[in-house]
């Protein structure tokens, strides 16, 4: 079997009825702050604690390029005094959060990809953060969904969705399936520190699910013709939630292990990482960067994709379909985000070519070239 043989057949999405503006997120945000340093102000005063300060919808939007975001807990989120989504243990008398949105998308690309339950041979789970330890999301889903076969879950923060069609890729090519669903949910918002004013307007919550197949029952079919992974590591996005929080006996609070990270450095280090990264990607596959048509990247800043696809194509000048951009709407979706960009804005003509790139925590890279068929 070749490499040209296999495809993205058909993608789903799910994501919330609920969405939080820009406008909403800060009110709720400077009340906190607002009471934060009303409550604290003799500490303030004499010099022990330092104030907090006001975040605003027009930095919001500069820096990120978010207006909106999904949730699925708008109230939780927004009231002052919770300031997190609610949500119940994983238990085995429901299904799992994961599991609810996983299915919604799967039922969708299946439809989209032309495959029933009994076509998929393999479900591969991906997402940043695992709803539990075990069982397995995937064999939860796959029981659900009524698929024999494997399935498993898998964890490489923001790389999970391209990195777990890597794996479905490599499946298939090497004969152990015909047909494998990648779901990616990312239920991102119970993770957020709504507290800090430099992460309390990034995440929403969404799932996508890919069909990748080596057959062609779909009639929107995109040829897989390379793939290209690396990861290097970095603390600059990470947390330290595990299991072994509960045996740890040295002092962090739950805050301290939830998701942080050093934007700016992100920002700096990743960008021409993965423009070099992708670049080298086409000229190995000698394919010219004009021959691109759509850029689906990873959403986690609208000012990365375009500084990326600018130093690619060597201008920033380019028409603002070339790279779409759901983030403006759904928030960072963690790894979902590029495969959402895929899902929402794939119309290209038989023949043209495009690139599905995705990069976060790891640090950890995937980049994928498709042509439609
Ligand atoms: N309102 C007003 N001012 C603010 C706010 C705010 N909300 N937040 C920060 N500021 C201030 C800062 O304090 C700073 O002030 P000063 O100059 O006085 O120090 C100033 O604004 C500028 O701050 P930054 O330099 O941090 O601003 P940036 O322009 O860098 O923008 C971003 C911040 C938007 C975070 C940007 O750095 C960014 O997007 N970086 C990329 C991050 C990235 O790609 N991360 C990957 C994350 S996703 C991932 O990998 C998977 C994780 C798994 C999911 C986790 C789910 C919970």
């Amino acid at each position: 079997m070749t490499m040209s043989e296999i495809h993205i057949a058909g993608t789903g999405i799910w994501y919330p009825d609920e969405i939080i503006s820009n406008d909403e997120i800060v009110n709720s945000f400077n009340t906190y702050v607002d009471n934060f340093n009303k409550d604290n102000q003799d500490k303030i005063n004499n010099g022990e604690l330092l104030p907090l300060e006001y975040s605003s919808s027009a930095f919001i939007e500069k820096a990120s390029g978010i207006k909106n975001r999904r949730v699925i807990d708008k109230k939780n989120i927004l009231d002052i005094n919770k300031m997190m989504p609610c949500v119940k243990h994983e238990d085995e008398s429901r299904l799992s959060i994961h599991a609810v949105a996983g299915i919604n998308a799967a039922k969708k690309a299946m439809k989209q990809a032309n495959v029933s339950a009994s076509d998929i041979d393999g479900v591969i789970l991906g997402t940043s953060h695992a709803a539990r330890n075990y069982p397995s999301v995937a064999i939860e889903i796959q029981n659900e969904l009524g698929i024999d076969g494997y399935a498993y879950d898998m964890l490489v923060g923001c790389s999970s969705t391209t990195f777990a069609i890597n794996n479905a890729y490599s499946d298939i090519a090497s004969g152990l399936a015909k047909n494998i669903l990648v779901i990616n949910p990312e239920i991102s918002t119970p993770f957020v520190n709504y507290t800090k004013r430099d992460i309390h307007f990034i995440f929403g919550d969404g799932c996508v699910a890919t069909i990748v197949t080596n057959q062609k029952n779909s009639d929107n079919c995109y040829k897989i013709l390379d793939r290209k992974l690396i990861t290097k590591f970095s603390n600059n996005i990470r947390s330290d939630w595990s299991y072994l929080v509960r045996a740890a006996d040295d002092e962090k609070s739950i805050e301290d292990l939830l998701f942080y990270q050093n934007g700016n450095s992100v920002f700096k280090e990743v960008c021409p990482m993965v423009a070099e990264f992708i670049t080298n990607q086409l000229s190995d596959n000698n394919i010219q960067p004009n021959e691109i048509s759509k850029f689906w990247l990873h959403q986690a800043n609208a000012r990365m994709v375009n500084l990326i696809v600018s130093k690619v194509i060597g201008t920033d000048d380019f028409d603002t379909s070339l790279a779409p951009l759901p983030i403006q709407e759904f928030g960072n979706l963690a790894s979902a985000g590029s495969m959402f960009a895929f899902n929402l804005h794939n119309d290209l003509e038989t023949g043209d070519k495009g690139i599905i790139c995705s990069f976060g925590a790891g640090y950890s890279v995937c980049s994928i070239i498709v042509e439609k068929l």
